[in-house]
């Protein structure tokens, strides 16, 4: 059967490599850094210039899709996943690691239809690893199959993890709580890639069992969430059930064994919303100021 989204999901494989080329160009020259919502969540003229130029590039070609990109979300737009066709972009996910040059720097542009995931393209443009997943169609990285790792022994994973940029002390208790938790299971390893997304396609590769997370966004994880349930993998609330992509907390799992494991060894809390009115979000742009790295 044809699939009504195959030209879209063309054009999102296209606009990620572009804008992949245009990050690699950035790394090499000064990257001007300023601060969101803390003074560790960085962000550069870079993240917004891509995210526009994906955005300018769909709104030639489907004028009426609707959009939730990151840097538009901290510019004020909202960040409200209808029921229309809407692109959900993260121009650059693992921004810290760009700052800093550190190999894992993904251009993630998921596409949802009546609030679900059709597909999800994840370009890790240092790497040059193209992560593709049509729904009902399979996981791809540079068009080769992807499947989760077999190994359901928790005891005998890796767990990947990120510390995030928010750096109130009992948010940060409650992390190294659940760290902590984790690696007394004990696992063979903790790893964080510095990006959701990234640490997500290790999952749908069979690199590591799981990645959990409090505090990501939509934006990181909606492309990803797509290759890593084609890949044969599984998406849950860090207290179980069904994930809610804009609730901030995530488990991507190879397995619901290795899942449903870690939902008993996580210390559960809830960052405000992604749909949460402005004011209730704890982005607070006071923290704006510029450097060049
Ligand atoms: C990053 C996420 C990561 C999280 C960081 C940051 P960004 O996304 O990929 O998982 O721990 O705080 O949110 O900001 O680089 O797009």
């Amino acid at each position: 059967m044809a699939d009504p989204w195959e030209s879209t999901m063309d054009h999102a494989v296209a606009i990620a490599r572009k804008a992949g080329e245009v990050v690699c160009d950035a790394l090499r020259g000064d990257r001007m850094v300023t601060t969101k919502s803390s003074a560790v969540d960085l962000v550069t003229q870079t993240d917004q210039k891509v995210e526009q130029l994906i955005i300018q590039s769909v709104k030639e070609k489907f004028p009426t899709h609707r959009f939730i990109g990151e840097e538009s979300v901290a510019a004020g737009e909202s960040c409200i996943l209808s029921d229309s066709p809407t692109w959900i972009i993260d121009p650059i996910d693992g921004t810290t690691n760009f700052v800093h040059a550190f190999p894992f720097v993904a251009v993630c542009i998921g596409f949802a239809v009546n609030k679900q995931v059709e597909f999800g393209v994840v370009y890790s443009c240092i790497e040059d690893k193209m992560f593709t997943a049509r729904r009902g169609r399979g996981a791809f990285c540079n068009g080769e199959p992807l499947q989760v790792s077999q190994q359901k022994a928790v005891e005998q994973a890796i767990v990947a993890t990120e510390f995030g940029s928010d750096r109130d002390p009992e948010v940060v208790d409650k992390i190294f709580q659940s760290l902590r938790n984790v690696l007394c299971l004990p696992v063979h390893g903790v790893r964080g890639a510095g990006s959701a997304a990234m640490n997500m396609c290790l999952v749908a590769s069979g690199c590591v069992e799981a990645y959990y997370e409090i505090g990501v966004h939509v934006w990181d994880v909606a492309a990803a969430s797509l290759i890593v349930s084609e890949a044969g993998g599984v998406l849950m609330d860090v207290e179980g059930g069904e994930v809610d992509l804009m609730s901030r907390r995530i488990i991507a799992a190879n397995s619901k064994t290795v899942a449903e494991r870690l939902v008993k060894t996580i210390v559960a809390f809830s960052p405000p919303r992604d749909d949460a009115a402005p004011s209730d979000r704890c982005e607070d742009s006071t923290h704006l100021s510029a450097r060049k790295v």
